[in-house]
């Protein structure tokens, strides 16, 4: 059964020549890596606030430094799935391809995305919130062994954090800005395996759609979009974008 059946999106779809994809946890749940809503989330456990925001790093530095640590060892250990191959392929076809994630995980570029647009940062990155010096993951380890309470500090002092955007923090500029653009010059949008409940990423397929992108959305759950989509394709990404890519190419040669 062909996923792309619907006449007027086959036919949107073959005259795009600006492609956009946004991604979230989703996609890399096929690797292992759990998502941070819904059933398997990681935050069914734990509350995002007490974990993902400065004030959770100040005041319970173990902790989170202890969280983030074992989620970078699970994101060391993991590979790139079907759903992030399938993209490489997919960049090459329009004319113009962007790809912007809200993952920290970095699978895309291992799959072999050369420009990505990280909205949230990356986790293998660290910096000194007092100086601004950056620690590789190799170098955080080490202090961090070295550590008798596990709180990595910096020769100044100050003490090190991941490179992630965290609840209340701004994103970097030059990137948010780069999405928006591309967002608004897109003719076909693809949001996949994101809630979409976190701003500012959460408005870049609204503002496609309403400045006439055509919105298709892989999850195999309802979100906040689904009801706004032009056409949801619904499923796992590791299962639905290989599809979505062999069609698409017929779509384009034909
Ligand atoms: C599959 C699948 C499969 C499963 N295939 N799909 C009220 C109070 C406080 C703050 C706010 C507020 N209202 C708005 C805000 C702002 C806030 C926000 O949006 N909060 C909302 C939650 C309400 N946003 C911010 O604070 C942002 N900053 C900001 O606004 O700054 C303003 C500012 C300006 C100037 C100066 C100062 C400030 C920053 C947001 C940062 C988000 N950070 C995190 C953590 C990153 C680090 C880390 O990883 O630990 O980013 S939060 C977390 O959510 C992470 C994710 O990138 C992000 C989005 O999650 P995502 O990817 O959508 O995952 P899930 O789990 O939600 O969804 C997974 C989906 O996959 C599901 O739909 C599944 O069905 C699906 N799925 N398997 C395909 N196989
Ligand atoms: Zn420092």
């Amino acid at each position: 059964m062909e996923i792309l059946n619907n006449k007027k999106v086959i036919s949107r779809l073959k005259n795009a020549k600006r492609m956009v994809v946004l991604t979230g946890a989703g996609i890399s749940a096929e690797s292992g890596i759990p998502t941070f809503r819904g059933e398997n989330g990681l935050w069914t456990k734990l509350s995002p606030n007490e974990l993902a925001s400065f004030e959770a790093f100040y005041n319970n530095t173990a902790v989170v430094t202890e969280w983030y640590k074992h989620r970078r060892e699970i994101i060391e250990d993991s590979k790139p799935n079907p759903g992030h191959c399938a993209l490489v392929e997919l960049s090459k076809i329009p004319e113009v391809f962007n790809l912007i994630t809200q993952n920290i995980d970095g699978l895309h570029q291992k799959a072999g995305c050369e420009d990505v647009i990280e909205l949230h940062g990356n986790i293998m990155e660290c910096y000194c919130i007092k100086c601004g010096k950056r620690y590789t993951s190799e170098k955080f380890d080490e202090i961090y062994n070295n550590t008798l309470k596990h709180i990595p500090k910096c020769d100044c002092g100050g003490l090190i954090r991941p490179d992630v955007v965290w609840f209340g923090e701004p994103l970097s500029r030059e990137n948010i800005e780069r999405a928006y653009q591309v967002s608004i010059n897109a003719d076909v949008f693809l949001s996949i395996g994101t809630s979409a409940q976190v701003a500012p990423a959460s408005d870049l397929p609204r503002y496609a759609k309403r400045n006439g992108a055509l919105l298709i959305e892989v999850n195999p759950n309802r979100t906040v979009l689904t009801d706004i989509v032009d056409l949801w394709l619904k499923g796992d990404a590791g299962d639905i974008l290989p599809k979505f890519v062999e069609e698409y190419k017929n779509v384009k040669e034909n």
